[in-house]
């Protein structure tokens, strides 16, 4: 073992941002960065000595190399055992099945998640609790803590490992163990849906295209959907996983998962199309020539839950990020269970979960997740969506629509500006606040401002409180606009400006969002000075 100290470190403190540290992968690269990192995170957990860690990513460049470091800066800190991926692969959700099951003490899952990969791409590291869920604020304020004040870090001087190589091997006098990615989180989805219809629903014809955008999704997804489900082979594309995505960006949103948009824009467009992330933890869920909001699939799962078997004694409540739309609040209301309303980024669902408050939990950002695991989870709700179409034997509009029908139509989109000067995104949400004195009850176009806050957070378990976590301004009308700055962003600032109205007029439920919401983008304009600070006159993107 040696121990390192950092007299010519780059390193100045690093924060983690909404999940985790996201930089380029030339910046993991500098001497000394990612090992001051781990060495920080290690710093700050306790009683460890002894104990199991889960590691593992989503397989990007640097994914291989950087597990090799953490290995031997876990066996120099003490870790009794790590349990690592095959080929250093783990999704995601699969990492937290693992804590889980294992009950481990934590884990590292290198991700840069949606961002794009390759040497000129981004990286990531995050740490998960021993609930499988990514680090609450406390955690991750004391990594940050620890990464202004590191002096050395202690690394086991050894050789690097097979990680092919399924097994155990000895990493100093740490366990070092290759297990198969995919083996225990197959298990509990089979726990949790009824695989005997799903199989029944492709035996009958049933079409579907999943898209794994050569991200960390494709062996899971083959596993699961071709072979224990019996889909056709080729229902599974873009199935391997590359260190560079293929050049892609492995966010499956109508921009980037553009060759199944195609598919399910085409002729021949399959019943059922779906997409997931560069980690494995988004959904997106299409029909033919049908696009399902991420917050309007929270809605239709939750409202269908009792159909599948893992869910089907009922909900404890449902909790959505603050910036996702209220149709789940619609839902939870006809249901009569609770509804919580919480920060962006996972880690706000983790003590919600484990203290029973709610079952399913949902993002605007593509994000769907329940207490089978700490984490969001694409596959999973790419499965419950199967389940409710095997048990209910419609097609996904028509389960859209009747829904709406039902509980009313929140149309929903999330503008984008991504890249845009720091200071100039700084300054419009400064600026934004400063108004919210004499905002209320002033109209803008058809609108009457009801609310405007800057979005906080008392965690209802442990008290803890979160604050700036989004400028919101809310209209007599139900509509809301939200400003906000990314958290997960590598490069200048990202503006997500997020837009909300709703609709019980089925007559109107067949617009096209941008449509309905036209009023309202201009408003977002009027009040914010959205181009005068960015310099755009359009979003990069629209989801
Ligand atoms: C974004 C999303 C947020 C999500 C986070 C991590 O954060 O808005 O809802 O939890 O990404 O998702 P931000 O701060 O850029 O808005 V993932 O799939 O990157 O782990
Ligand atoms: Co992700």
């Amino acid at each position: 073992m040696s121990i390192q100290t950092l007299s010519t470190s780059p390193f100045e403190g690093q924060k983690p941002g909404t999940s985790g540290l996201r930089k380029k992968v030339s910046v993991f690269q500098q001497p000394h960065y990612l090992e001051n990192f781990v060495q920080s995170i290690f710093d700050s957990l306790e009683d460890f000595r002894g104990k199991t860690l889960v590691v593992g990513g989503d397989g990007r460049y640097y994914n291989q190399t950087a597990i090799q470091t953490i290995l031997k800066i876990a066996a120099a800190n003490g870790f009794g055992r790590v349990l690592v991926g095959q080929n250093g692969l783990l999704s995601t959700p699969a990492a937290s099945a693992v804590i889980r099951k294992l009950q481990a003490f934590g884990g590292i899952i290198l991700s840069a998640s949606h961002n794009p990969g390759g040497p000129n791409g981004d990286f990531g590291i995050k740490y998960n609790i021993s609930n499988g869920g990514p680090a609450p604020e406390k955690v991750t304020e004391a990594i940050y803590e620890h990464t202004l004040k590191i002096t050395e870090y202690r690394i086991a001087d050894t050789a690097d490992i097979d990680l092919a190589q399924m097994g155990e091997t000895l990493v100093g006098e740490m366990t070092v163990e290759i297990i198969d990615p995919v083996t225990d989180y197959d298990a509990l989805m089979e726990e949790l849906f009824d695989f005997e219809k799903i199989k029944a629903l492709f035996q009958s014809g049933f079409t579907m295209r999943f898209d794994a955008m050569h991200a960390i999704t494709g062996p899971y997804a083959r596993s699961i959907l071709e072979e224990k489900l019996g889909a056709p082979p080729g229902t599974v594309i873009n199935g391997v996983p590359l260190e560079d995505f293929g050049g892609g960006h492995p966010d499956p949103n109508l921009t980037y998962a553009h060759d199944l948009v195609d598919i399910m824009d085409g002729d021949n467009a399959p019943q059922f199309g779906a997409a997931s992330d560069g980690d494995g933890d988004r959904n997106m869920i299409l029909g033919p020539r049908f696009f399902v909001t991420p917050s309007d699939s929270l809605a239709v799962l939750a409202a269908n839950a009792h159909l599948v078997p893992g869910y089907k004694d009922g909900l404890a409540g449902i909790a959505r990020s603050m910036p996702t739309s209220e149709a789940a609040d619609h839902v939870a209301e006809a249901l009569d269970i609770d509804c919580y309303e919480t920060p962006t980024g996972w880690k706000f669902f983790g003590n919600l979960l484990d203290a029973n408050f709610a079952t399913l939990c949902g993002e605007e950002s593509f994000g769907t997740g329940s207490n089978h695991v700490r984490e969001k989870d694409g596959l999973w709700a790419v499965l419950f969506w199967l389940n409710i179409l095997a048990v209910r034997q419609q097609s996904v509009q028509t389960i859209v629509r009747e829904h709406w029908a039902k509980y009313g139509r929140n149309f929903y989109s999330r503008h984008d500006y991504e890249g845009v000067d720091s200071q100039a995104a700084q300054e419009l949400m400064e600026k934004l606040y400063s108004t919210f004195g004499h905002l209320k009850g002033q109209q803008f176009g058809s609108h009457v401002v009801e609310y405007c806050d800057d979005f906080s957070y008392i965690d209802p378990i442990d008290h803890s409180i979160s604050t700036n976590q989004g400028m919101r301004i809310g209209f007599q009308d139900g509509s809301r606009m939200i400003f906000r700055l990314s958290g997960t962003g590598t490069e200048g600032a990202t503006l997500r400006v997020y837009l909300e109205s709703f609709s019980q007029d089925t007559t109107k439920h067949h617009l096209d969002a941008q449509e309905a919401l036209a009023d309202l983008i201009e408003q977002a304009e009027e009040i914010a000075g959205i181009k005068k600070y960015t310099g755009r006159d359009k979003p990069s993107v629209i989801t």
